[in-house]
C-alpha cells in the first residue's frame, strides 16, 4: 500500500496528489499539520529526517521529495 504523509495546502504535497491521481493510484492520505509542527516530531523525522511534507512510503521504500520519480 502506497501511503502519503502531506499537507492539503503544501504545493508540494499537491504536486504528489496530482501525479497519483492522474495515474489512478489508490493511496492512504496521511494528514500533516504543520501548524502544529508535526513535520518535526521524532516519530515523523524518523521516516523523512528533513522534517518536510510530502513523505511517500511504499513497503520499505521512502521518497522525500516531490520531484523524484522511480
Ligand atoms: N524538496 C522537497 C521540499 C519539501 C518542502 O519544503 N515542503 C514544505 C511544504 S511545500 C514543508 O514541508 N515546509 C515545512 C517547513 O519547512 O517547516 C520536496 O520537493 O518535496
Amino acid at each position: 500500500m502506497l501511503e502519503l504523509y502531506n499537507t492539503p495546502h503544501s504545493t508540494c504535497s499537491q504536486k504528489v496528489c496530482i501525479c497519483l491521481s492522474e495515474k489512478d493510484l489508490e493511496w492512504t492520505d496521511i494528514t500533516v499539520n504543520l501548524a502544529i509542527k508535526e513535520h518535526l516530531s521524532p516519530k515523523y523525522l524518523v521516516s523523512n529526517p528533513n522534517g518536510g511534507v510530502p513523505t511517500m512510503v511504499r513497503d520499505s521504500i521512502i521518497i522525500l521529495d516531490a520531484s523524484v520519480s522511480t
